[in-house]
């Protein structure tokens, strides 16, 4: 989403003075990019073509300069006229593009290149177009480097080829099992390394490069409880470090500590994706799923049907407290062995699908609040494209994860 906004004359002529510059009734445009990464105190200046207007306004600034730590990078004269310019602050950048002989000044940003994963796991080929047929490709810009992912599940098997970085398929693994709430050990679990890889897998996942932390709440046959999860909930609180994304892919009744429990965990600045369940009914319901400020991903079938016991093992649940659908079926990393894959279907395999797109907002924008990436998610989702709602499950946003941005 890109913001234009002309500068506002007349608002600063005190300073305009003081600094040797002079407005004109053509005022340059100011230029601001929301939500791209752009690079604070550095701009983009462009001239008139009207030579003796431009050297009027390289005067003006260059007076600019001279006097705080403002510095001219780069200067531009065939392709464009103008100049890089970096340690200057908004407002000053706004006096500039006011000056007579500036046509513009525009906000410096980092542009990074997008990569196409080809034979792309059926989670990850959806969430990079609008519209089916699905081409088997997967799109993405940016991994989540510099992230943590929280996985509240089974032990991950941290070995796996699949949390290896990317680029570097020998290099040391992206993840640790962090704590065991358990006890036991970390016994490599099926669920946990599954829902981890969706995450975050160089092949798996949609963040290929986050860092991910196993929170272990179930023993080895991936069987928890209510004060194991508690356990790791309160465990990331206190020893999670930001950036971060938390997974949670556990479903449980009314509860009203497990609902204060995750809460919390939002508001101390996590943003927290959960499953729906698979149970049909009312996700609200779930003490998870419907707490306040978490990210809640109801599950889809490869066709775009809301998953309704299309085959036999479940249904998504539905309703408001539902912030967008993910494929219910995911290929990941198998517990068994580092170069083993596997499939598996339910809603603890949608959710992690939100957990990676939220780690590509958190790698450009890390200081952001929970409800913030919630929104970014939200407002770029693919909308009305999923089959059945909202003549099945009345409430329940028509909203398909996409891939961020
Ligand atoms: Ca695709």
């Amino acid at each position: 989403m890109k913001f234009k906004e002309k500068f506002m004359k007349g608002m600063t002529l005190a300073v305009l003075a003081a600094l040797g510059m002079s407005t004109n009734s053509n005022a340059g445009e100011f230029v601001t990019y929301k939500d791209q990464p752009v690079i604070h105190g550095e701009y983009i200046i462009v001239f008139s073509s009207d030579a003796a207007k431009a050297a009027t306004a390289e005067g003006a600034i260059s007076k600019l300069t001279a006097r705080g730590n403002a510095k001219i990078n780069q200067r531009w004269q065939t392709a464009l006229h103008g100049i890089a310019i970096s340690n200057i602050d908004e407002a000053t950048a706004r006096e500039i593009a006011a000056t007579s002989g500036v046509e513009s000044v525009s906000q410096n940003a980092i542009l990074y290149p997008s990569v196409v994963q080809t034979n792309a796991p059926s989670q990850l080929d959806r969430i990079d177009q609008y519209n089916l047929p699905t081409d088997n490709k997967y799109t993405y810009t940016y991994q989540g480097t510099g992230v943590n992912a929280y996985i509240i599940d089974g032990a991950i098997r941290t070995s796996h080829n699949d949390f290896r970085p990317p680029g570097n398929p020998s290099g040391p693994s992206r993840a640790t099992n962090d704590v065991d709430i358990v006890g036991g050990g970390f016994a490599p679990e099926r669920h946990g390394t599954l829902v981890a890889s969706v995450v975050g897998g160089i092949i798996s996942g949609v963040a290929k490069d986050v860092r991910i932390h196993g929170v272990k709440v179930a023993n080895g046959q991936g069987i928890g409880s209510r004060a194991w999860l508690l356990g790791g909930i309160d465990w990331v609180a206190r020893n999670g470090t930001r950036p971060a994304v938390v997974n949670i892919s556990w479903n449980w009744g009314p509860d009203a500590t497990m609902k204060a429990a995750v809460e919390s965990l939002v508001t101390a600045g996590f943003f927290v994706s959960v499953s729906a369940g698979n149970s049909d009914g009312d996700a609200c319901t779930d003490s998870i799923a419907g707490a306040n400020g978490v990210y809640t991903v109801a599950g889809m079938t490869d066709a775009d049907e809301n998953w309704n016991f299309q085959f036999s093992s479940g249904a998504t649940k539905t309703g408001p407290c539902v912030s967008a659908y993910a494929r219910v079926i995911a290929t990941g990393a198998s517990y068994l062995a580092d170069n083993s894959y596997t499939t598996d279907a339910g809603t603890s395999f949608s959710a992690p699908i939100a957990s990676g797109v939220a780690a590509q907002v958190l790698q450009i924008f890390p200081g952001v609040l929970p409800s913030v990436v919630n929104s970014e998610l939200n407002s770029q989702a693919i909308t009305n494209k999923v089959i059945g709602i909202p003549a099945v499950p009345a409430g329940t946003p028509n909203r398909i994860l996409k891939v961020w941005p």
